[in-house]
């Protein structure tokens, strides 16, 4: 099958929540040879993109959407290791904790993040969905982190990210440790505003600048 009909397949199996058939298109796709990558962002990720707008023009409701979902997340099961196996034999780079913030539960951009991390060498501390602030600092002292990931896809779980933020500063810990965050309506402005360290627009741009911020906080001597 041509990799343009298999893209464009894997965003068709999203539209018709056909979990199946998207299975087995990634499963040809990765045989052939197409970057797992490729399959995630002009595949599965385009078809999801449209399922959200329906959402939100309420021409589908919430078992759709979640039906749309479980395509995306059934593909994932079959990609990620495909993925990890991009980083075999890399050498360790840093420790990062990751996690939807709280009232959040929305994964699939986090993991993507998270599997990307791996690749790259990171010792990936993942803490899932709805993670109260708390959490991220009690992990962070835990495993000495030097990066701490927020995933938030709702406007309205924005401000969970400048909680965060906030109990780092209030223990006294905000200068140790780099703070990325991440996830559809979050902006470089928002990044600003609170305070974060850097915003990834996708999970590969998170990727770059954990490295970068790692590299620097070594030159600094605080890695
Ligand atoms: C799939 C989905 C769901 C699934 C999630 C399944 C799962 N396990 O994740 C389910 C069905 C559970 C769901 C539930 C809900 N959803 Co929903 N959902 C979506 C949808 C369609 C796709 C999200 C997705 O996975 N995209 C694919 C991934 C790959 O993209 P991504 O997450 O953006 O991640 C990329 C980048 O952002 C980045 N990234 C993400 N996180 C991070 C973190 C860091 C640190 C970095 C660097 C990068 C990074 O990396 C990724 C790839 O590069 C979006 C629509 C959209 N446009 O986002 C709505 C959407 C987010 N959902 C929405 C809503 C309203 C809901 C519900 C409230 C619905 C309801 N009535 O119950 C509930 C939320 C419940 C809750 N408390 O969280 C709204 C939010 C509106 C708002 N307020 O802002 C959206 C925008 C749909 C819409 N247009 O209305 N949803």
């Amino acid at each position: 099958m041509e990799e343009a009909a298999i893209l464009e397949g894997l965003k068709q199996a999203v539209l018709d929540y056909d979990a199946e058939g998207g299975a087995s298109l990634t499963r040809q796709g990765l045989n052939q040879g197409i970057p797992p990558l490729r399959l995630i962002d002009d595949g599965l990720s385009r078809g999801i993109a449209i399922i959200g707008e329906k959402f939100q023009t309420m021409e589908i409701f919430l078992p759709e959407l979640m039906m749309a979902a479980k395509v995306f997340l059934e593909s994932m099961k079959i990609l990620e290791p495909a993925i990890l196996a991009l980083g075999e034999g890399k050498q360790k780079r840093g420790i990062a904790v990751i996690g939807t913030v709280k009232g959040d539960v929305h994964s699939i951009g986090k993991d993507l993040f998270g599997t990307l991390l791996k690749v790259a060498g990171f010792e990936v501390h993942n803490l899932g969905v709805n993670v109260h602030p708390g959490k991220f600092v009690e992990k962070v002292e835990e495993t000495g982190a030097h990066i701490v990931g927020l995933s938030a896809l709702m406007t309205t779980t924005m401000p969970s990210m400048r909680e965060v933020i906030e109990f780092f500063e209030a223990r006294g810990l905000r200068e140790k440790h780099t703070i990325l965050i991440g996830g559809g309506p979050v902006t470089e402005a928002y990044c600003r505003k609170i305070t974060a360290d850097g915003y990834g627009e996708t999970a590969q741009v998170g990727v770059q600048m954990a490295m970068k911020f790692v590299d620097q906080m070594r030159a600094a001597g605080r890695g």
